[in-house]
């Protein structure tokens, strides 16, 4: 249920029936992400400052050690979820192993964990291009009360319960789907609030813009090259327009809004391409299923695939749902 200039807050109350187990953990574990975006939200939107601060030396006018960005941003959500009871691991792109989350009194009794990319796109801070933070949430599968495995970790995307994104953008955007449809919800800087600004959002079926970094083609699978030529020819629709951004979450945001499919193949120097599949690519293909579009391989459906490995990587092809069959009709 919607309604204009619903608070984010209100929304994740109203529509606490959604949440699978209705235990409240879920909501709190949304809210503690809604928190957690506002502090990365103010350290990224200083950024530039900070930089221009530290750059006299290793250490910023305060004298404070300079932390990256994206360390910043880690610290950040592993802190504000540690600290609520909620999860009882944390998987990050930022950290080699799992984290275990014990509770507060070491008893384990956590159910849910958290996978994230804290700050994908990182490199483009310094040149004030957008970036995002990607989440994913599953309910753990070992016992309640006993610390929490790599099986909890290593489940197909299917059995996703949430997953969302905030866009670090022109504006601070939480994006999110606990299975219900998609809902973007737009921070409201001075009040420290976000309000829904995009109900419902819907994939279109159909899109004119492809984005995928061209510079890596001779590397391509002949289907993706088949495939980027067909973009470029002059017939029907097409030549489609080429839109790349080099950020995950603002290329698919964009084509979300827009129509359009983000392509990011395998290469002949890397045979499962670049994108992780836990804490990218499932989570974004949560989303894009839920808002009718497709997220596959270039074969299998992403939310299908069984993961092996904690930081794994795969071929991503996700958007407009007629975009991603066609390319899906050009690789053997
Ligand atoms: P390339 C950012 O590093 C990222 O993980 C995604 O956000 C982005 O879409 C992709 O890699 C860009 O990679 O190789 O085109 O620079």
């Amino acid at each position: 249920m919607t309604r204009k200039n619903q608070t984010l807050g209100e929304f994740i109350i109203e529509n606490q029936k959604d949440f699978p187990y209705a235990s409240g953990e879920l909501s709190r574990l949304i809210n503690s992400i809604r928190l957690a975006a506002k502090m990365v939200n103010h350290e990224v939107n200083k950024a530039g400052l900070v930089d221009i601060t530290g750059a006299a030396g290793e250490t910023n006018i305060q004298g404070e050690d300079q932390q990256k960005l994206d360390v910043l941003a880690n610290e950040t959500f592993i802190n504000t979820l540690t600290n609520r009871e909620i999860v009882c691991g944390i998987a990050s792109e930022e950290n080699d192993e799992f984290i275990t989350i014990k509770g507060q009194k070491n008893d384990h009794r956590n159910n849910y964990v958290v996978l994230m990319d804290p700050l994908d796109g990182s490199s483009n801070i310094d040149v004030n291009v957008s970036v995002g933070t990607i989440f994913s949430i599953y309910r753990r599968v070992t016992p309640t009360g006993t610390p929490v495995t790599l099986e909890d970790f290593l489940q197909p995307g299917n059995l996703q319960v949430a997953a969302g994104y905030i866009i670090y953008g022109t504006s601070t955007m939480l994006v999110y789907t606990t299975g219900h449809g998609v809902n973007g919800f737009t921070l409201n800087p001075a009040l420290g609030t976000y309000y829904l600004s995009h109900p419902n959002m819907r994939f279109p079926d159909d899109g004119t813009i492809y984005s995928v970094n061209e510079g890596n083609y001779i590397h391509f699978p002949q289907g993706i090259k088949d495939y980027i030529k067909y973009c470029q020819e002059e017939k029907e629709d097409r030549p489609y327009t080429s839109r790349y951004i080099g950020s995950l979450v603002s290329d698919i945001h964009r084509n979300m809004i827009k129509g359009g499919i983000y392509m990011y193949p395998s290469t002949s120097t890397s045979p499962n391409g670049k994108l992780r599949l836990l804490y990218e690519c499932n989570p974004m293909a949560f989303i894009t299923e839920q808002a009718g579009g497709k997220a596959s391989d270039g074969y299998r459906r992403i939310m299908d695939i069984k993961p092996t490995e904690l930081h794994e990587r795969t071929p991503f092809i996700c958007g407009s749902k007629n975009m991603v069959e066609k390319v899906e009709s050009f690789m053997e």
